[in-house]
Formats: structure tokens, C-alpha cells, sequence
């Protein structure tokens, strides 16, 4: 026990995938092992998540991260010494009351998640873990089911669809080696078709290649095709995931479709949702409606019933009370789980949680602006969560994320699971 005791906490500004500031928290046990973490950076945020600390002022654009990372030398330092990391719900209580204000911007949610996760990679490295074997606490796992985006859009890619992410789930894979092999095979011929036409233009913040389309549907369009290309049958081998981000582009009170030139209410958007599901093999919706527009939510979800997963990221802010209130609303069928949002690991744990007892899917998720830190593959692992979404196939970021998976997989040998098309299912129960 005396081994686990954190004994040193540091911080230092680093830089994300869009060449911004980011923390990294850095901890040291008595035992001397050390973890440490770097806390990501959403572009589409929901208005309800925990603050990511930022100086303001002219440099770095106001995004200088002076004060979290003065925050963790700080007083997050000296009030978690001697804690023991191997409590991980301890320490988070103790930088929860630290902040002590609801939404964490007192502290800073970058400083805090970062410092959150860093603990934790401490006390599985004391442990003699892997991070994922640590948590899993040698309950069964699986291999997540990979979201992996082929078209970035929305505030993503300059606004130049609205529609932020057209994603691909390779829903015939056998296991996570092969539903990358399948992806690549996907993205490789959507990148073969947009360079036919003349739109080749690069890839978006996630790495999904630029969406040069005269309308939001086009890109569906051609995402089909390139499944078709790449040799799969779609929705049988390759199956469609969209997030709208509808808060992006609109409220309850309406919604304007900049690349369509046209206004729609909550009906409209519902119907032309519900069109492309007819027409397209679409298994997940991530915000259909905006995070304020309960009614389109629970309406929406109604109408698809259990045949594409409704999934809440800005919705829910993966916070565990939103979930269980949109679990009674049944205004979602999904959560996406990203520690960020809300600031601790604690937390992040209590809302998938909250979520696997309403019965719902959950899926881990990256956010836009990332870096080489991996720890979310291993809380997707760990936890079973049974999906994991990280972007496209291209930008290290991304791919490290893929890649970690990859080593994970192999270390489990035959005794590897692939979550697969099974978790997709609403009978679908987790192994946990
Ligand atoms: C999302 C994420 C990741 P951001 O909306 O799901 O794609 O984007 O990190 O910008 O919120
Ligand atoms: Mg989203």
C-alpha cells in the first residue's frame, strides 16, 4: 500500500493535433512508478460540460493553458500528496471538493481530467498492469467495435457540410485486426473516388478526408459507393454511423442547413433523418436534435425504435444524472463516454455506468483536438464498453489510438473478443 502513495504531481503545457496548448499531468508514486496523461480538446462542445481552462487574452489565440498547468503544479499538487492512487474514487473526491464548483472552472476540467488520468496510469503501473487489465479488474473484456470517421464535416471541416461526422462501422469484421484492414480498404477507395472528381482537398481535423459535396446527402451517396469499391456489401460487411451535432446548426427552435440553403424545425430534421435511415444502411445517429430539443430527441428515438442506436454526446455530456433523466425521457438509446466532459475518471466511470444500467449501448470517444495519449482504448477495453470511436485512419493522433487496440488484441491471443455486430444489438448485454 505504502508503495502507492503519490508521492509527486507535475504539469506542463503540451500541444494537441491542431497545433494547440494542451496539459499533461504527470504523478509519482512513493513505489516509484509514474503515470501520466494528456487531457484532449473538443471543437463541437455541449454548452452543459465541465470548462476546459483557458488564459484568454492575445496569445496563443486565448488558448494559453497557463493557469491549469500553474493549477496542477499548484494546489492540485500539494493537496494530492500521500493520497493513494490505487483509490482512484479517493482522489477524485479530493480534486472534485478541491474545485468545488459544478461545472469545474475553478480548476479547470483540462488540468483535472489530465491529473485523473494520470493517477490511474500510476496505480496499474504499480500494480504491475496493463492499464486495461487494471480496470478490468480480470473480469472478461472485449475489443470495442470501432466508429471510424471516412468524411469529416462540420466544425470540424470549416462548416463545409453540416453534418460533422460520416463514419463507418465494419460490422462483418471478426476482430478489431481486421475491421482496420476493412476501414482502410474504405477510406482508400473514398479517397480513389473524390480524387476522380477533381475533390481531393486533404483531410479534416479527424482525419476523414475533406467533404468537397454540393449537399450533406451527396456524401452519404458517395460513402456507399466507396464500400461498394472497397469490396463490401453495405450494412451487411460495412454499416453507416453519422453525429449530426445537430447543436452545431441549429435548436429547438430551428435549424439552418448552410450547405442546403434551408431552414427545418424539429420535423423537418426528424424526416430527413428518418429519409437518409430508409435509404442508406445508417445503424447509429449521434445528435439527431440539439442538446436543448428533448422533444425531437425522445420523438426521434422513438421513431427509429431499436434499429439504429440514438447516441448522446452533447446531449448528455457524459454526465451520469443527464443520463439517467434521458434514460427516463427515452429521449436517447446510447451514451458517448468521453472523461473530458466532466472532468474525472470517477465521473466517466459513473456515466457509463448509469448508462449500462438503462439498458443502453455505450461507445468510448477521442475528441477533435487530440494527441499520442491512448488511455481511452483502455477504458473502452477495460470497462467493456463494447464501442470505441477515435476519428478517421490517418493522423498519428488517431491512429495510435487504432494501433494501442491492436497490441491489446494481440496480447490477449485466443482469448480476444471482438465485440462486433453483437453490441450493436439492443439485447445485447455486456460481459461485465
Ligand atoms: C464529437 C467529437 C468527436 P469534438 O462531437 O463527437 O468527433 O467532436 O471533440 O469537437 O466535440
Ligand atoms: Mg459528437
Amino acid at each position: 500500500m505504502s508503495e502507492t502513495r503519490i508521492s509527486a504531481v507535475t504539469g506542463r503545457r503540451v500541444w494537441d493535433s491542431r497545433g494547440r496548448p494542451t496539459v499533461e499531468a504527470e504523478v509519482r508514486l512513493t513505489g516509484g512508478a509514474i503515470g501520466r496523461a494528456i487531457a484532449p480538446a473538443g471543437a463541437s462542445r455541449g454548452s452543459h460540460e465541465a470548462v476546459d481552462l483557458r488564459d484568454g487574452g492575445v496569445l496563443l489565440g486565448g488558448l494559453g493553458v497557463e493557469q491549469a498547468v500553474h493549477n496542477l503544479r499548484d494546489a492540485i499538487g500539494q493537496q494530492l500528496l500521500g493520497l493513494d492512487a490505487s483509490d482512484q474514487a479517493g482522489v477524485d473526491a479530493v480534486l472534485i471538493a478541491l474545485d468545488g464548483t459544478p461545472n469545474k472552472k475553478r480548476l479547470g476540467a483540462n488540468a483535472l481530467i489530465a491529473v485523473s488520468m494520470a493517477v490511474l496510469h500510476a496505480a496499474a503501473q504499480a500494480a504491475g498492469l496493463l492499464l486495461w487489465q487494471y480496470l478490468s479488474g480480470g473480469k472478461p473484456v472485449r475489443l470495442p467495435l470501432p466508429e471510424i470517421q471516412i468524411f469529416g464535416g462540420g466544425a470540424h471541416a470549416g462548416r463545409r457540410v453540416d453534418i460533422q461526422d460520416f463514419m463507418v462501422m465494419p460490422v462483418g469484421a471478426i476482430s478489431f485486426d481486421q475491421a482496420l484492414v476493412m476501414t482502410a480498404e474504405v477510406y482508400r477507395a473514398a479517397g480513389q473516388l473524390m480524387a476522380a472528381d477533381g475533390r481531393l482537398a486533404g483531410v479534416a481535423d479527424e482525419g476523414g478526408w475533406w467533404p468537397l459535396f454540393a449537399s450533406n446527402e451527396e456524401a452519404l451517396s458517395c460513402l456507399v459507393q466507396a464500400i461498394e469499391n472497397a469490396g463490401y456489401t453495405p450494412g451487411e460487411q460495412v454499416a453507416i454511423a453519422l453525429d449530426v451535432a445537430a447543436s452545431e446548426f441549429g435548436s429547438a427552435a430551428g435549424y439552418v442547413l448552410g450547405l442546403e440553403h434551408r431552414q427545418l424545425d424539429t420535423d423537418g430534421l426528424i424526416e430527413l433523418l428518418l429519409g437518409w435511415i430508409e435509404r442508406y444502411p445508417i445503424v447509429a445517429v449521434e445528435d439527431p436534435l440539439a442538446e436543448d430539443d428533448h422533444d425531437g430527441m425522445r420523438r426521434f428515438t422513438a421513431a427509429v425504435g431499436d434499429r439504429v442506436q440514438v447516441i448522446g454526446d452533447d446531449y448528455l455530456v457524459t454526465d451520469a444524472r443527464r443520463i439517467a433523466q434521458a434514460a427516463e425521457r427515452k429521449s436517447c438509446n446510447a451514451a458517448l463516454i468521453k472523461p473530458n466532459q466532466v472532468g474525472t475518471i470517477t465521473e466517466t466511470q459513473a456515466a457509463l455506468e448509469a448508462a449500462k444500467a438503462a439498458g443502453w449501448r455505450t461507445i468510448v470517444s477521442a475528441r477533435s483536438g487530440e494527441s499520442e495519449d491512448v488511455t481511452i482504448v483502455h477504458l473502452a477495453t477495460g470497462w467493456d464498453a463494447g464501442q470505441l470511436k477515435v476519428g478517421s485512419i490517418a493522423r498519428t493522433e488517431r491512429t495510435a489510438k487504432w494501433n494501442e487496440a491492436l497490441r491489446i488484441e494481440e496480447a490477449l491471443g485466443p482469448a480476444a473478443r471482438f465485440a462486433g455486430r453483437s453490441v450493436l444489438s439492443a439485447a445485447d448485454r455486456s460481459l461485465v
